[in-house]
């Protein structure tokens, strides 16, 4: 009886002593505590003017009419009568009393910092350009933003804060390392002369970007061209010896190794030689000579522009090498489209070569015809004359004469100037009579 009496006295005694809020001021000039005089209040509180007290002096009747944190509608002035020690501002959603170093709601001249924001909004709160920035929901990634959050820096890509030693955008003095770059840059990229570059480039590599991108180890050299990354020395290769792997490492795989200190593009067709061909003779089927032109490798038996004694031509290899308009003649390579010093020979070879008739050299040596035996009288034998073989063999005398030659045409002209000539003279000597 008497401790339950006690326990009443004592929580009603507490609760009188605890609850009445602190005085604080209201506006001046009215003797009312009230909520015009001095601010709203959570719905079940009241503002009242204290014992011995006079307006604009006020307090919150009893604080027990609202719990800290799950209020609403807190306000500065009400914290200030109830908050708990230096709890006197209102948090920004009026929902508890926090002890930030200035008002919340009513910032003023005071800056924003980081703790401030924390017990003004949440936890997940910062301060970043005096304003409160929600962590939790970051969708401007720049420095500032990514330092008050998280003390990191936003990526180059500005779209996500990341854990560099330095700004990825306003590098500064701070030298780039690999493992920046990496953190800043969306794909994989590497520091080379205190700059990034992209590993993934395929132009304008270099050895130094290709070592930097595969960490010392692996594809290190940069091939000619700058597209990729190769094991081998390309660009660097100095006084070491090609070989013909190394060609198609650094050049691509239509080159082959010289033999003697380059590499060489099997895929040209400009100035080859046999030792060109014969470097590409695997990525050329095997045509291990230059035809005569250097044009073309060519599958001929021997050289084409340097063939020794030992090796006679055959009429294939004249084809191959020079073209299907030669023939073989006595050791070498005729051509048929000549217009000077043919003969029966030549003739006759070049008319099998393109199955025509043509099988004797006009007398000039100029042409091959049709003639129905040689040009060449002595050659010609028995055969007589016809003037379908004079015209033929020479135009200069198409026409079969009286000993069974050919002879000029002309005759018949000179013929009749003879009788002009006679005539004429006939004239002046009847003239003279
Ligand atoms: C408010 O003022 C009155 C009169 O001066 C005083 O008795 C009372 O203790 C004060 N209340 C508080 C909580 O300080
Ligand atoms: C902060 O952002 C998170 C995530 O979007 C959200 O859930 C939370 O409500 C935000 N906080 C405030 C106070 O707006
Ligand atoms: C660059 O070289 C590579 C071989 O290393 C080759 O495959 C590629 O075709 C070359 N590109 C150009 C543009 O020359
Ligand atoms: C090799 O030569 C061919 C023909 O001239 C050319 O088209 C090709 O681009 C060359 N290859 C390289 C890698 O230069
Ligand atoms: C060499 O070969 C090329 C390609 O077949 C051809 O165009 C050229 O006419 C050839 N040169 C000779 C002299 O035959
Ligand atoms: C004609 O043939 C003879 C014997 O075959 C030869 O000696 C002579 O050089 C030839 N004359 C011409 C112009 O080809
Ligand atoms: C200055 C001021 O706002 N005074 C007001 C105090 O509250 C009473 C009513 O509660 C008003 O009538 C006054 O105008």
């Amino acid at each position: 009886m008497r401790i339950q009496f006690l326990l009443i006295f004592l929580s009603t005694t507490s609760q009188i002593m605890a609850l009445a809020g602190k005085n604080v001021s209201c506006t001046q000039g009215t003797n009312q505590c009230s909520v015009q005089n001095c601010s709203t209040v959570p719905n079940s509180c009241s503002w009242s003017l204290p014992q011995g007290q006079t307006a604009p002096t006020c307090s919150i009747t009893d604080c027990s009419c609202f719990t800290s944190g799950s209020a609403a509608g807190l306000t500065d002035l009400v914290c200030q009568s109830c908050g708990q020690n230096s709890a006197v501002f209102t948090n920004i959603a009026g929902s508890s009393c926090v002890a930030s170093t200035a008002s919340c709601q009513n910032r003023g001249q005071t800056t924003w910092i980081t703790s401030d924001c924390k017990l003004c909004y949440t936890t997940s709160y910062a301060a970043a350009n005096n304003q409160c920035i929600n962590c939790s929901s970051l969708s401007t990634f720049n420095d500032v933003n990514c330092q008050a959050c998280l003390n990191q820096y936003a990526n180059s890509q500005a779209n996500a804060c990341v854990a560099s030693t330095a700004s990825c955008q306003n590098r500064g003095q701070t030298a780039w390392s690999t493992s920046d770059c990496r953190l800043c840059y969306p794909t994989n990229y590497a520091a080379v002369n205190n700059q990034c570059v992209n590993c993934q480039a395929t132009n304008s590599l270099t050895d130094a970007i290709c070592n930097a991108c595969n960490n010392g180890a692996g594809n290190i050299y940069a091939n000619i061209n700058g597209t990729q990354c190769v094991s081998v020395q390309c660009q660097s290769r100095g006084q070491l010896a090609w070989n013909s792997n190394d060609c198609a490492t650094c050049y691509g795989n239509t080159y082959a190794y010289d033999g003697k200190q380059s590499c060489i593009n099997c895929s040209s067709f400009q100035q080859l030689t046999d030792t060109t061909c014969q470097a590409c003779a695997s990525l050329n089927q095997n045509k291990l000579y230059a035809n005569a032109s250097g044009t073309a490798c060519v599958a001929s038996q021997n050289s084409c522009n340097s063939r020794d004694q030992s090796k006679p031509w055959t009429k294939d290899d004249c084809q191959t090498c020079f073209g299907n308009n030669y023939i073989l003649n006595s050791n070498s390579c005729q051509n048929c489209l000549v217009n000077t010093q043919l003969s029966d020979t030549i003739c006759s070879l070049c008319a099998t070569n393109y199955g025509n008739k043509n099988l004797y050299a006009n007398l000039a040596g100029t042409s091959c015809v049709a003639a129905s035996a040689s040009c060449n009288s002595s050659s010609r034998g028995q055969v007589s004359w016809s003037t379908a073989d004079c015209a033929l063999c020479n135009p200069n005398a198409p026409v079969v004469g009286s000993a069974g030659t050919c002879v000029a045409g002309i005759q018949t002209s000179t013929t009749f100037s003879n009788i002009l000539i006679y005539s004429i003279t006939i004239i002046i000597v009847v003239l003279f009579i």
